[in-house]
């Protein structure tokens, strides 16, 4: 058949951060190929699927040649040969080239970047684009939520809150939300640089959070919704990440120096949630802090997300919607390691009535996959980090040009609770 593998190539090349990723190019009888970057994660979950790294002096132990090496020598036999068109068997050779479903020996930046290789050959061969080898039919375009401001790791821990971002609300088609969140973009610089001398951006292109605490970010960006000509709460709502994992120990989240207990932490996050119009927050406990993620559901209006908390895992998902844990799922492949582990977290979410959000990586490369599989899986959202910086344009931008390709079509409607039973 022409589909199949005829070679599998890795190479080290660079990601948003100035470090080395895997990238891996699988080439098909026909002479087409399709290529994955693996993105990586700054606020990774503890059960994440493993990176390889080097280690050793060089690049501070951070290369990747060793699963670069891998790819060529391991994952290249294993793969050759086999039909693209079988996206779940190509997966399944991955997962039995490792022991350890953490993929600790061989690397889940290698197992991904080949699972995503693997996705785009499929559609090379039958030239067409990939969100279509997902779904012939996608009858939305995931509506985004975009970084204005970043912190926590993605800031040196200048705020303990990750990512503050908005959501639009009212926008129907993808063009007229980026236009809208460029314009919020802009107007929160304007305010920031009224506030005081700037200092940059943080990981995910999002201004640096020169804010006091979580509430000053939030009153900045209420205000730059607002001079941005659009209604808080009614055209923009505001996503959190608060990606608590990184700041609790040993029970206690620690915030401005301050020590709280879960009760009292997560009473804290639902005051906020009351006084602004935050739509979807994210990991407000940590990953292991479940009676925080309960508290959270019980006591919010707003979505509770899972990322660090679910880590892409299908089992993860389906027990903590049994639980009321979570509303909604944060969906990484990098998490996983395979685009079939993607899909299954999709499917465990959706036959738990939780919303998805695909999600990309603070650490990122031109790679579109993102945009692709939120479409084909016809997520709810997409998150991308900001609106700045190539590497989270080139998504955005891809979500201009499938949207054009399918004939313009809606926004996923806004995120709501999950129903009670
Ligand atoms: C997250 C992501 C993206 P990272 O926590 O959701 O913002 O960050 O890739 O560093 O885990
Ligand atoms: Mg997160």
């Amino acid at each position: 058949m022409s589909s199949n593998i005829t070679a599998v190539r890795g190479r080290e090349v660079w990601d948003s951060r100035g470090l080395p990723t895997v990238e891996v190019e699988i080439e098909t009888k026909n002479g087409t190929f399709g290529r994955g970057i693996a993105p990586a994660g700054a606020s990774t979950g503890s059960r994440e699927a493993v990176e390889l790294r080097d280690g050793g002096t060089r690049l501070g132990g951070r290369g990747v040649s060793r699963a670069v090496e891998l790819v060529n020598t391991l994952v290249a036999p294993a793969l050759l040969g086999h039909d693209t068109a079988d996206q779940a068997g190509i997966d399944a050779i991955l997962d039995g080239l490792d022991a350890d479903p953490a993929r600790s020996n061989i690397g889940g930046n290698t197992v991904t970047a080949a699972s995503l290789a693997a996705l785009h050959a499929a559609a090379a061969v039958r030239g067409i684009p990939s969100w279509q080898v997902l779904n012939e039919a996608p009858t939305q375009i995931p509506r985004p939520q975009i970084q204005i401001m970043g912190g926590g790791a993605h800031a040196a821990h200048r705020t303990a809150v990750q990512d503050f971002m908005v959501y639009p609300l009212s926008a129907t088609r993808i063009a007229d939300a980026l236009a809208q969140v460029a314009e919020v973009y802009l107007s929160v610089g304007e305010i920031m640089a009224a506030r005081g001398p700037r200092h940059g951006v943080a990981d995910e292109g999002g201004h640096w959070p020169d804010v006091s605490g979580t509430e000053d970010a939030l009153d900045v960006l209420v205000a730059g919704i607002e001079r941005a000509g659009l209604r808080p709460g009614v055209d923009m709502g505001i996503s959190l990440d608060i990606a608590a994992s990184q700041f609790q120990s040993n029970g206690l989240y620690r915030v401005g120096g301050v020590d709280h207990g879960t009760a009292e932490w997560i009473e804290k996050l639902l005051a906020i949630c009351r006084a602004y119009p935050v739509i979807t927050m994210e990991d407000p406990a940590d990953e292991d802090d479940s009676h925080g993620m309960r508290l959270a559901v019980a006591g919010a209006a707003t979505v509770i997300v899972g990322d660090d908390y679910l880590v892409t895992n299908a089992q993860r998902v389906r027990d903590a919607a049994a639980a009321r844990e979570v509303d909604s799922v944060l969906v990484k492949v990098n998490q996983v390691g395979t685009v079939t582990g993607g899909a299954a977290a999709v499917v465990a979410a959706r036959e738990n009535g939780l919303s998805v959000i695909v999600s990309a990586r603070s650490g990122e490369t031109e790679d579109t996959s993102v945009a692709h599989l939120a479409t084909g899986w016809g997520a709810d959202i997409v998150k991308v980090g900001s609106i700045t910086r190539s590497e989270r344009t080139a998504k955005w931008n891809e979500l201009i040009r499938i949207d054009e390709a399918l004939g313009g079509l809606p926004l996923a409607p806004v995120v709501t609770r999950r129903a009670q039973p």
